[in-house]
């Protein structure tokens, strides 16, 4: 419940969020897996709560486990998980089991809803297949936090054969669609022996679909732990990884210049996050770069594209956790849904000539500085960190990934000139910041490493990109 099940050579979980299945069939063709990604994750595929104003939230309020939504429907969503699978691109769903929707009417799927008599007919789950209505706002107390209603959500009975079952059932048709695994919403507010009875009866991953027999489904918890209440993500680790909400937090007080960016020597088990395999890691998630969920004040988004990207750029570069990229619809309202037209239905983002993406679409995911850091990474693969340098002011800072890869960075605010040991090959490379290697030159800027491995960079305090990063598989 750990392994990724990635193939080789490739890295990082993309979230998808609110891509319609289609369209993501696409993007793991056309660019996901020319580009080096691992795997996506996907909004949740099961039918939810029609909601005025269509908020990005009504796919937290289920309806039914009928797999139909805005995304598309339960022929878009198989054919989508084999085109991705096809071309080595991991499928992860977002699980909401912990609760139904908090209101009545209609769901994506034409079921009906009614919250206020506890009627989901199209399960079905009724009133005695839930827990008595109770508010959560003492975060020290374990018991309210699982057994309440979060935000007025119905909260399901976990301890019920009936109600694991049916949760079980629904997992076990996402699998047997070739998905490789879950992201599971709410998971602070489930039990742990709840959670452990449904994932151990989880099926193995479909074989047709490419995973080797016996292999168990990723699991990532979502568990907001920043500290301070009463339930901790240790308590789950056992059961599979972990969302580590502390690195979230922490790259963006780095980033933003609260912090030296020389304390990042350590990041990871160093600043007291959990073990890397465990660590599901992230700059920003659909809720906190909104202001949704928590996180904290100083977590970098789209919005902030220099630190943004320097963050991110650190996040693949360091050999810690696994690294989940977020990519966005633009908003400038936190309940704000995505591109929809008038009847509803979701937009596609319009991908430009130069790759990057339009129509209220964000696509960090295709910022140049962020896909070539997936192959940086890809490139410098297991070898460890090398050659670390900083400056006095510790704001600036270098290290290599054994002889594979080498990467700058300048957050001061003067510039950096600066020859640097990169413990790389001589030759000359494409700083993967600026371009990429075209054939048998580079679209920006090159960077010659000389015969004893030392090279100079210059980053300017003014620098749209503050990073300079090189690798070998982006050498002339
Ligand atoms: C999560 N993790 O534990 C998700 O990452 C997060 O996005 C979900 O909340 C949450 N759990 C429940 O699945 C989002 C959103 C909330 C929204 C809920 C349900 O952040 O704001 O709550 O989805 O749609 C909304 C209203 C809230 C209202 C509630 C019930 O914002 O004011 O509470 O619906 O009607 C009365
Ligand atoms: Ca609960």
């Amino acid at each position: 419940q750990w392994n990724t099940h990635w193939w080789s050579g490739r890295s990082g979980i993309v979230h998808l969020f609110e891509w319609k299945w289609a369209d993501i069939a696409t993007e793991c063709e056309t660019f996901l897996a020319p580009n080096g990604y691992a795997g996506v994750q996907v909004s949740p595929p099961n039918e939810n709560l029609v909601i005025s104003g269509r908020p990005w939230w009504e796919r937290y309020q289920p309806a039914s486990y009928i797999l139909t939504t805005r995304s598309g429907n339960r022929a878009a969503f198989t054919d989508m998980v084999r085109r991705c699978n096809a071309v080595g691109i991991r499928i992860y769903v977002d699980a909401v089991i912990n609760h139904m929707a908090a209101g009545n009417g209609v769901g994506t799927g034409g079921s009906s809803v009614s919250a206020s008599s506890l009627s989901f007919p199209a399960v079905p789950f009724g009133s005695g297949d839930f827990n008595p209505s109770c508010a959560i706002n003492n975060y020290n107390d374990p018991n309210q936090v699982r057994n309440c209603w979060l935000v007025g959500l119905p909260d399901l009975r976990l301890s019920t054969e009936y109600v694991r079952g049916k949760i079980v059932a629904y997992m076990n048709d996402l699998i047997s669609l070739g998905v490789a695994g879950f992201r599971v919403d709410a998971v602070k507010h489930m039990w742990p022996a709840d959670i452990q009875n449904i994932f151990g009866r989880l099926n193995n991953l479909n074989t047709a679909h490419g995973f080797a027999a016996n292999s168990r489904p990723f699991i990532t918890q979502e568990v907001i732990d920043l500290g301070g209440e009463g339930i901790t993500k240790d308590e789950y680790l056992h059961l599979g990884s972990v969302t580590e909400f502390r690195y979230s937090a922490e790259i963006g007080r780095v980033f933003r210049g609260y912090d030296l960016l020389k304390y990042l020597r350590n990041f990871g088990e160093g600043w007291g996050f959990m073990a890397s395999a465990s660590a599901l890691t992230f700059v920003d998630n659909h809720d906190n770069q909104r202001g949704h969920g928590a996180g904290g004040d100083n977590v970098l988004t789209y919005k902030v594209p220099k630190q943004y990207k320097m963050a991110t750029a650190f996040h693949l570069a360091w050999p810690y956790g696994i690294p989940r990229i977020m990519s966005s619809f633009e908003f400038s309202d936190g309940d704000q849904g995505p591109p929809a037209n008038a009847d509803g239905s979701l937009r596609s983002p319009t991908i430009n000539a130069d790759g990057s993406c339009s129509g209220g679409w964000a696509c960090e995911h295709r910022w140049r500085q962020i896909f070539n850091m997936i192959k940086f990474r890809n490139a410098a693969g297991t070898a460890a960190v090398a050659n670390w340098w900083e400056n006095s002011g510790g704001k600036q800072i270098a290290f290599s990934r054994g002889n594979r890869a080498f990467i700058v960075f300048n957050n001061e605010n003067f510039d950096l000139n600066q020859s640097l040991q990169t413990g790389m090959a001589a030759g000359t490379y494409c700083n993967i910041a600026a371009g990429s290697k075209s054939g048998s030159s580079c679209t920006g800027s090159t960077i010659t490493v000389n015969a004893s491995g030392v090279a100079s960079f210059s980053i300017t305090a003014g620098a749209t990109d503050g990073f300079i990063a090189i690798h070998v598989d982006a050498k002339l």
